[in-house]
């Protein structure tokens, strides 16, 4: 009996493919098993298939003692990590090389980069690490590529708005929506301790300089998820400190200035919270054990009068400053 393969399947199948990772290759697999037809002539290849799962459920093999280097693996530096997605010679070097000072390869052929780059983008106090990728296209995608996705704050699709918008957006949703990469609040994916598989993604339309008639309006026409739209151009500035700022809004992160007691404030080396986190959690973050003794804490900033002695609880806002009294 036919198996009658579908084009979600092979998709997953594509995944598993290109997956380099044990774990991503579990969530491939899972995927395929879902997206399987359920019928006769498929009932020898799902068996297979769970027989397969179980399997990469015991563990990774142990192959000697070498250990294997996951250049996918981008180790995150600063406040937030924003990894760049696109297609060949959309401009996403380009991007990196007028944030960052990384060495990023700007080149006008397809495929000039082969392996992420990281950099950091300074947002006024703050460094936000942007990572430059290789490129991915309807039918190709380096091995191992999804991991540097998977564990990153943000994902910035970028858009070339001097070619096919239409044709780009389908591709690269695509991409994350077969990976289980796009975040869904209605059917949140999770791996197996419960963590969300999907990661907040925004648009980032480029070449700004050279778009095509109507390309930005027709992108945001044309994309069916709710993702929010940024129009730059790394040649001509446009658009590029507004860009700064929305990367950190979108981080959605506080700045705080911590005070020793009886001396200024360091006003030039913000720790980075998530909104809505309490003074505690600013303990924490300076020293996970002396968190334990802290006692009092003094805020300036906002909703208190300067040195105010507030609550362990008290919610911190961005460029508050604090003062925390240790026992
Ligand atoms: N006019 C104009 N050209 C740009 C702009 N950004 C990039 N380019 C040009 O577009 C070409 C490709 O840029 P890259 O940044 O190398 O593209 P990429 O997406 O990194 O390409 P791959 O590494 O192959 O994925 C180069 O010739 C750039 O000079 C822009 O904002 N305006
Ligand atoms: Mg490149």
């Amino acid at each position: 009996m036919p198996a009658n393969l579908t084009p979600d399947y092979f998709k997953a199948e594509e995944w598993y493919r290109s997956a380099t990772t044990h774990d991503e290759k579990i969530l491939a697999m899972e995927k395929m098993l879902a997206v399987i037809p359920k019928h006769k002539g498929t009932e020898h290849l799902r068996a297979d298939l769970r027989r397969k799962l179980s399997k990469l459920k015991e563990g990774p093999a142990q192959k000697g003692k070498t250990k294997q280097v996951d250049i996918f693996h981008v180790p995150r530096t600063g406040a937030g990590q924003v990894v760049l997605l696109g297609m060949p010679n959309s401009g996403k070097s380009a991007i990196v090389h007028a944030l960052t000072n990384a060495k990023v390869n700007v080149a006008d052929f397809p495929f000039a980069t082969h392996a992420p780059v990281p950099g950091m983008m300074k947002y006024e106090d703050v460094q936000i690490q942007l990572v430059d990728m290789p490129p991915i296209t309807d039918d190709f995608v380096t091995p191992g590529q999804v991991g540097t996705y998977r564990t990153c704050d943000l994902i910035a699709v970028v858009i070339d708005l001097a070619e096919d918008v239409e044709e780009q957006l389908l591709i690269l949703l695509d991409f994350l929506e077969t990976r289980n990469l796009l975040a869904d609040e209605e059917t949140p994916a999770v791996d197996a301790v419960g963590n969300s598989l999907g990661r907040k993604t925004f648009c980032l339309c480029t070449k700004a300089d050279i778009a095509l008639d109507g390309a930005f309006e027709l992108a945001q026409k044309s994309c069916d998820r709710p993702l929010e739209f940024v129009k730059i151009s790394p040649e001509t500035g446009e658009g590029m400190d507004a860009f700064r700022r929305f990367v950190f809004d979108q981080l959605e992160i506080i700045r705080v200035y911590a005070k020793p007691p009886g001396k200024p404030p360091d006003m030039d080396d913000p720790f980075t919270l998530p909104i809505g986190a309490d003074v505690h959690d600013l303990a924490r973050t300076i020293h996970r054990e002396l968190a334990e003794k802290l006692k009092s804490a003094k805020a300036w900033g906002t909703d208190v009068y300067d040195g105010q002695n507030v609550h362990l609880t008290h919610v911190l806002h961005d460029k508050d400053i604090v003062e925390l009294h240790f026992s």
